[in-house]
């Protein structure tokens, strides 16, 4: 009967390591955009507004002085690369300045 009660524990012990499975993990990084083009703070607003709505973006700050925004993204879900062809579409001239981490 010990071997029994041996296997009966390695399938409870087995059971509960296969039953947690965590979701994958975000992969938040920080990316500042260089952006040529903006003259106006209707501009600061237009690229905010487009970058807000978009499925894995946290953060956004766009300034028409710096000329660039600083955008905080989920990449698993989304990339630097599209990101910036969505800001070009508006009619920008886009580059990555700095990434974090
Ligand atoms: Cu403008």
């Amino acid at each position: 009967m010990k071997i029994l009660s041996f296997v009966l524990a390695l399938f409870v012990f087995i059971g509960c390591g296969s039953e947690k499975k965590e979701a994958p993990k975000p992969a938040v990084v920080k990316v500042s955009f260089k952006i040529d083009g903006m003259v106006c703070s209707s501009c600061e607003k237009s690229i905010e507004s487009k970058l807000t709505k978009i499925d894995g973006v946290k953060s956004v700050n766009v300034s028409q002085e710096v000329g660039g925004a600083d955008v905080e993204f989920d990449a698993s879900k989304i990339s630097a690369e599209k990101l910036i062809a969505d800001i070009s579409e508006l009619g920008y001239k886009v580059s990555i300045q700095s990434s974090q981490p």
